[in-house]
């Protein structure tokens, strides 16, 4: 590996916080979109930090490179741990696993063997770039192992460890033929972040009953006198910035044409999300449906427009998945379309911020329901564009973001009768009980933003290290 410079600060995430822009021979890159990227980049410059990822296309030099003062270093994948240790193990094992099996995960020790091997060359990549007593935040599923092998190599350094997606009951969690290096490998860190708290009572539970160490509410113990901490620290989006878009005379212009352009006195029902099983697109499209069939919405009155972007094209339950919903799509629009108007508008596309922004004012209800989710940001990313107290949002139980947006119509996204309901009352509301409901939720976004999240999440791994000695 290349001479790297020894930093205090360090990310470790499967995919690097930028794109490779495609076109000439010289690489251009561009910062990506996300809550995760934004939250953190801050931070990083911060604290003079670099991270840790996959650049998602091969490079011809795995040196540490800088994008518009972002420290950066590359880590290489081929194309077989591609396949077995990002669409195999983590997207076809871990995802489906730790989502409620809504899909059934697959289990496979060649995969296994290369989340390992990968896992390896994260750990070893942060050992080697991290300064003494540097502050290591390690991110997600894809990374598992990381903490105990970096933990291995550099007892000095603080290592946090930060879950995005659910962490499953102790049944589920059971099934994974690899459940206790997996726990071991956790346990490695000094804290380990959920976004509810019943993932980290889940993680807390699965590691005292299958490893026997105690644990008193969130504080773990383990045999060597180590303690560590589990508890959840619910993620956010950037508020102000994304406020401040949608506030954007441009932004603003191109909601009014979306809604001039779907019929300006139709109510726009819209979902975003990445094209995943787990976000329920297809019940909430069914539901529309079915509100159709029934009379008790007409197509004049009304519109759905879904967003699904690409996602992991090459995992074969996602390309079912699509096939699925654009049967579905298809079947709705034939049998209840007519020249001119379309109950379902479908995009397979990603926009860039703006268009979003644009959507999430042009809409009357944002319809999410996931089967299993984290958090789920866009419910927030709505919320923060609604600074008029309008529109109203159709929110899954089973989001992380129901624990705290609660005056949303919250669904069981497996009932399509109470989904069907609360999209029509979500449709009929009050504009006074929707700007009641809107206003409690914009407060809660605003005031727990992303900022206090990473905050937060530092200043507990700073203390931790203070209360191990
Ligand atoms: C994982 C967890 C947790 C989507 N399409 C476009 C686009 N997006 C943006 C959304 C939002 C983000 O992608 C999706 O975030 P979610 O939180 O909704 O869902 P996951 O991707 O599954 O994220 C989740 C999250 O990690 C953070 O911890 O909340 O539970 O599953 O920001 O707006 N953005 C743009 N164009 C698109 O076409 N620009």
């Amino acid at each position: 590996m290349a001479e790297t410079s020894k930093c205090p600060f360090v990310v470790v995430a499967n995919r690097l916080p930028v794109d490779r822009v495609s076109g000439d021979d010289s690489a251009q890159w561009r910062t990506s979109p996300g809550g995760l990227v934004t939250a953190l980049e801050p931070v990083l410059r911060q604290h003079n930090g670099v991270w840790i990822g996959w650049p998602g296309s091969a490079l011809d030099d795995y040196a540490q490179f800088e994008v518009d003062g972002l420290n950066l270093l590359p880590i290489e994948l081929t194309g077989d741990e591609i396949e077995a240790y990002y669409e195999g193990m983590s997207n076809s094992t871990l995802w489906p696993l730790y989502h409620d099996v809504v899909a059934k995960p697959a289990f496979h020790r060649e995969w296994w063997e290369a989340y390992v091997q990968v896992n390896q060359r994260f750990a070893d990549a942060a050992a080697q770039c991290a300064a003494r007593d540097a502050v290591v935040w390690v991110h997600d599923y894809q990374l598992q192992l990381v903490p105990a092998m970096l933990r291995a190599l550099r007892p000095d350094v603080r290592i946090g460890f930060f879950l995005h997606i659910p962490f499953p009951p102790t049944e589920l969690f059971k099934q994974l033929p690899w459940r206790n290096q997996i726990l071991e490998g956790l346990l490695g860190a000094d804290l380990v972040g959920f976004q509810r708290p019943g993932g980290a009572a889940n993680f807390a539970r699965l590691v005292r009953l299958r490893l026997g160490h105690k644990n008193h509410r969130e504080r773990i113990y383990l045999d060597d006198g180590r303690q560590l901490t589990a508890q959840a620290y619910p993620i956010s989006i950037d508020f102000t910035s994304l406020e401040k878009l949608a506030r954007t005379p441009q932004v603003q212009q191109r909601s009014e044409e979306i809604r001039s352009e779907l019929g300006d006195s139709r109510t726009i029902f819209l979902g975003v999300d990445r094209l995943d099983y787990t976000k329920g697109i297809r019940q909430r499209l069914r539901a529309f449906g079915e509100l159709i069939v029934d009379e008790l919405i007409s197509l004049d009155d009304a519109v759905f427009v879904q967003v699904a972007s690409p996602s992991r094209e090459r995992v074969q339950q996602y390309i079912e998945v699509r096939h699925d919903i654009e049967r579905w799509v298809g079947r709705i629009n034939g049998d209840l379309g007519r020249i001119g108007r379309q109950p379902i508008h479908y995009l397979h596309s990603s926009y860039p911020r703006e268009e979003m922004a644009a959507l999430f004012r042009a809409a009357d209800v944002m319809v999410v329901t996931p089967f299993a989710d984290g958090m789920n940001l866009v419910a927030k990313e709505f919320v923060t564009c609604r600074y008029e107290n309008n529109g109203a949002l159709v929110l899954s139980e089973f989001a992380g973001a129901a624990d705290e947006l609660r005056q949303a119509f919250l669904v069981n996204p497996h009932d399509i009768n109470g989904l069907r309901d609360s999209m029509l009352a979500a449709m009929l509301a009050d504009p006074r009980d929707l700007a009641r409901r809107m206003r409690a939720m914009r407060r809660q976004v605003r005031e727990n933003d992303i900022d206090s999240w990473a905050t937060k999440f530092l200043t507990d791994l700073a203390g931790e290290r203070m209360r191990s000695g």
